[in-house]
């Protein structure tokens, strides 16, 4: 049985498809003439053969209503600029089943036509109006409960819906990571915040499951169950069959994914209820059941075009709009619930209309509502910071028996040994972190048994095992795909991305995703994480761009991201500290930039001098996030502002500058890059008579153009000023590599400039 239809007859060529789908709707019932069956009890199959039962169905209806009733109202408000979002879930109300047959606890990562899975959604909490609360959400009303009023997306709090922006693909790799989380949480004794047997829920269109970001997501299901892991997510490919106007190839998805190891396939006809209530059921049941990665290949049809702007009249032949229109999902379930005799024409009719009102009725509500009008008000989920409980968190050592069994006794402890380098610094950072958050994990490409490419991971793997350490596949985006997740989850993931360059592919997860979370949810979800990334350039073992990349550009213009760059061990520590602390008190995702070159320096003038070694923090110690480090202090004819390897590099350059002109220098490391310590900058600025930026990154948009504009801010501009920068290129090979970034001579000559 699948969706019987019958076609409308022709009408006019209406350039207003959403009138003339409502419409064909109440024609169709007028126009109904069979004779319906003996109506069915609540409990009895809605028609023969149905896995859908009457009290199912009549729900499930009054779901799709709700649906299709809020496109249509969004289509005539927006018009009058009370509603400002017209992509529609027309055509996908089928998706309600979805919803029925899983729980409101299953965390679910919504298409944009999830609408008919949102309406049923609701039905699962008592005392919730998913027609209001759309409607907040339509009129972007400061009163909308999920985001505040920032965006119109699909969300709740207690439903256990997390908003997805409108970027196509990006929510599949953290919709696979939360229900690897959602697994793994027992394997390392973490309490989840939802039941043991959840699945994830993922929909998606038929087009964006092309997406790298998509494909992605269902190649790492697969080799995930293909080495027998569990991975409960349920992939809901929506297939209407196009993406705004580009066809997909007939039979493309069923091709496509019919025969994917590790992925298992059900189709289930969405346009049809009394057919598709039982396919969908088998696919939930054995996704819950098998807790194996699930794809559920859902009919749906698309009418009324991909959004109130896609007039398909203008590019698409009358015939073929017709034809789509008359697979609408109602007309079907109209006929279902005529057809089993339990509505009548005049009952089903007073049900549309009073949805439709019900739908404008709450529209006009919305519309009173307040709006967001002050600009503190929209910031204020994005990047949440709470200095003294963050300070509190970074210097709590309420843990030291757990360090001592780490570290293997009192001597043994990392701040009883003698100065060491940056990587050994980071690594016994990492060990104590890992004593004191025992949600904490550790992933990325070689992490595990090898230590990573510069063993700063070292000896983790073994002293916390393989549920907490261990290497991914070999992609990026799905490296921060599962660190959303294992956050959704309230752990606290720590993924690495081997070099800066890499993060540069997979950046989206952190710009469009999980820095965007806490800002849609208004706050009401987090995915915090401590991103580290090997970066920058001065390698002499190994050459070439893609292991010097010094683009910190892509990362600082991220809303929300924290960018910190440790020049020493203890520093790395410290900063290290209060990363976590960002994290698990505010929620934020943060980004560690390790330089690399800098990993293994002992020395800092001379060979055997020892001076780039440090001492290990005491645990109780951190630093505050933006706080700067300050040489020479006291020192006030020039002051170099540096970070990363530049430190070094003015430390060396301050030397011969106060040699050359008798100047006394001061250098500040600021560490902190996003957000920069604007103040801090206008006050050594305004101290010293000079000013010079050093600054290995690029020339254009890179860390030196804000630390300028700070200081010309601060009214400083008039004071000579120079700044020394990576030059706007990729890093060459060899010797060559050292021509296109700064190098101490550099310094010094430009100081001279400032003379
Ligand atoms: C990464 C990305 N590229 C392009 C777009 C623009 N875009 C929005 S929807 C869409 C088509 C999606 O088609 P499909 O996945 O089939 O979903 P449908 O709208 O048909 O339900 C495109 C290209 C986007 N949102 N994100
Ligand atoms: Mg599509």
């Amino acid at each position: 049985m699948s969706a019987v239809a019958p076609l409308i007859p022709a009408r006019q060529k209406d350039v207003n498809r959403a009138k003339v789908c409502d419409d064909n709707f109440v024609e169709f019932v007028k126009g109904w003439s069979g004779r319906p069956e003996p109506r069915p009890a609540p409990h009895e199959a809605v028609l023969e053969g149905s896995a859908c039962t009457a009290a199912d169905f009549l729900e499930l209806f009054e779901s799709q209503l709700v649906s299709r009733h809020l496109d249509l109202m969004a289509r005539v408000l927006r018009v009058q600029q009370k509603v400002f979002y017209t992509i529609g879930s027309s055509g996908h109300e089928g998706n309600a089943m979805v919803a029925r047959l899983t729980r409101h606890t299953d965390p679910a990562f919504l298409h944009y036509r999830s609408g008919g899975f949102m309406a049923e959604r609701f039905r699962k909490l008592p005392g919730m109006d998913p027609v209001m609360d759309s409607a907040l959400s339509f009129a972007a009303s400061s009163e909308d409960p999920i985001s505040g009023g920032r965006h119109k997306v699909w969300g709740s709090k207690p439903l256990w819906v997390l908003p997805q922006t409108s970027t196509i693909a990006s929510h599949l790799p953290k919709a696979l990571g939360t229900a690897i989380a959602i697994e793994q949480a027992r394997r390392i004794g973490h309490a989840l915040p939802i039941p043991d047997d959840s699945i994830a829920i993922c929909s998606f269109g038929d087009a964006s499951s092309n997406h790298a970001s998509a494909q992605t997501a269902f190649n790492t299901a697969q080799w995930t169950a293909y080495q027998k892991l569990p991975a409960p997510v349920l992939y809901v490919c929506e297939d209407n069959g196009i993406g705004i106007s580009v066809k997909t190839p007939g039979g493309w998805i069923a091709n496509a994914f019919r025969h994917r190891d590790g992925l298992d396939y059900f189709y289930a006809d969405g346009l049809d209820i009394a057919e598709g209530y039982g396919q969908v059921q088998a696919a939930v049941e054995h996704c819950r059941r098998t807790r194996r990665p699930t794809f559920l290949h859902l009919r749906t049809t698309r009418i009324m075009g991909h959004a109130g702007t896609d007039f398909e009249i203008e590019w698409r032949s009358f015939e073929e709009l017709m034809a789509v229109e008359a697979s609408d999902p109602l007309l079907r379930s109209a006929q279902i619930a005529l057809q089993s005799g339990l509505m009548g024409k005049d009952e089903l009719l007073a049900k549309y209309e009073a949805m439709r009102a019900r739908c404008f009725a709450a529209a006009e509500v919305a519309d009173s509502k307040p709006k967001l009008d002050d600009l503190a008000e929209v910031m204020r989920p994005l990047a949440p910071y709470t200095p003294d409980k963050v300070a509190a968190e970074a210097a709590r050592s309420d843990y030291a028996d757990k360090r001592l069994a780490v570290f293997g006794s009192e001597a043994k402890l990392p701040e009883n040994q003698p100065p060491k380098h940056l990587a050994i610094q980071i690594n016994q950072a990492l060990h104590d972190l890992f004593a004191k958050y025992p949600e904490t994990l550790l992933f990325g490409e070689d992490v595990a048994q090898k230590g990573g490419v510069y063993t700063v991971t070292k000896g983790l793997h073994k002293a916390f095992k393989n549920a907490r350490v261990f290497n991914t596949l070999l992609d990026e985006t799905m490296i921060l795909g599962l660190a959303q997740g294992y956050a959704n989850m309230g752990m606290l993931p720590m993924p690495e991305i081997q070099y800066l360059a890499y993060f540069h592919n997979a950046c989206d997860q952190i710009r469009g995703e999980a820095c965007s979370l806490q800002f849609f949810s208004n706050g009401q979800y987090r995915n915090p994480m401590v991103m580290r990334i090997a970066s920058l350039g001065y390698q002499r073992g190994f050459g070439g761009h893609f292991h010097n990349d010094n683009s910190i550009t892509a990362l600082r213009d991220i809303p929300g991201l924290v960018v910190g760059c440790p020049s020493r061990g203890d520093d790395a520590a410290m900063m290290l500290r209060t990363m976590m602390a960002l994290a698990k008190v505010d929620g934020r995702v943060c980004a560690y930039l390790e330089p690399i070159a800098l990993y293994m320096t002992k020395d800092l003038y001379e060979a055997g001098d020892g001076q780039w070694l440090t001492s290990y923090p005491p645990v109780d110690q951190a630093m505050v996030l933006g706080e700067e480090r300050v040489y020479f202090p006291e020192a006030r004819d020039l002051v170099i502002f540096s970070f990363g390897n530049g430190v070094p590099m003015s430390l060396r350059a301050a030397r011969e500058i106060e040699a050359k002109h008798g100047w006394k220098v001061r250098v500040v490391d600021l560490r902190w890059l996003q957000p920069l310590n604007e103040a801090a900058i206008a006050r050594h600025a305004g101290d010293c008579a000079r000013i010079l930026v050093v600054d290995e990154g690029r020339r254009s948009a890179g860390v030196g153009e804000g630390i300028i504009t700070a200081v010309v801010e601060a009214g400083h501009g008039a004071k000579p000023l120079r700044r020394v920068v990576g030059q706007d290129t990729y890093t060459p090979l060899a010797g060559a590599a050292f021509l296109v970034i700064p190098a101490d001579a550099d310094i010094v000559a430009m100081a001279s400039e400032l003379a």
